[in-house]
């Protein structure tokens, strides 16, 4: 049996494919008026091969001339991103133990060959809160280890509808997506791999982890 870190909860099948599909339409009001961008590797400026929008008071965006942070608006359009969807929020307060709402949700997507490389999300100030991650559309190899680059990982697969919550003692743990399978989902019509991730960002307060 896989043993994950503690302080990493994975719900399978979280959401039905009545709540997937709404939250995919959600999803697709929030990139009609946040578009997806590219987002690049600070200093180097080599791009990443997700893409990118956000919805909440803060995004997080990353750029090669300012690198990795929190902002108010939309690095191509200058607008302030539009609200996190209410289906949203209910699965924060469902799963979170926290009662403050989230300022941030990142929308990542993947084209069948994107990944994301073994990161720590470290850029938000409140670490006592978890992140609350959802999965929709194809499944991914999802990486997870310690707060030590080099500690042991274990991987694990994400269908659509999972939902996974990373706090307390996993908080900063290493972790990234190795792999999309392809065409494992219907539910997006041209393929891929939505990541919706919820983030507290500013000062700490306490969370019932
Ligand atoms: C992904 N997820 O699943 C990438 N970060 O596509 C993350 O980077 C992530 O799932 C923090 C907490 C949960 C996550
Ligand atoms: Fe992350």
């Amino acid at each position: 049996m896989l043993v994950l870190p503690k302080g990493v909860r994975h719900i399978p099948g979280y959401l039905d494919r009545d709540a997937q599909e709404e939250l995919v339409a959600d999803i697709r009001a929030v990139v009609a008026a946040a578009p997806l961008f590219t987002p690049a590797m600070p200093r180097s400026g080599k791009e990443m091969s997700v893409r990118m929008t956000n919805c909440g008071a803060l995004g997080w965006v990353t750029d090669r001339a300012l690198g990795y942070r929190y902002q108010a608006t939309h690095p191509v359009t200058g607008k302030p991103w539009p609200a996190i969807p209410a289906r949203l929020l209910e699965v924060w307060d469902a799963l979170s133990a926290c009662p403050r709402p989230p300022e941030a949700c990142l929308v990542n997507f993947y084209a069948d060959t994107a990944k994301m490389g073994l990161h720590q999300d470290r850029d938000e100030v409140d670490l006592d809160a978890p992140i609350v991650s959802v999965s929709l559309g194809d499944s991914c190899l999802f990486r997870i280890g310690g707060t030590s680059r080099s500690d042991r990982s274990v991987s694990f697969r994400l269908d659509s509808g999972d939902v996974v919550v990373f706090g307390g003692p996993s908080r900063l743990a290493f972790h990234g997506v190795d792999r999309i399978y392809p065409s494992t989902s219907a539910l997006l019509k041209s393929g891929g791999r939505i990541n919706l991730t919820l983030r507290r960002v500013g000062a700490r307060q306490a969370c019932a982890m």
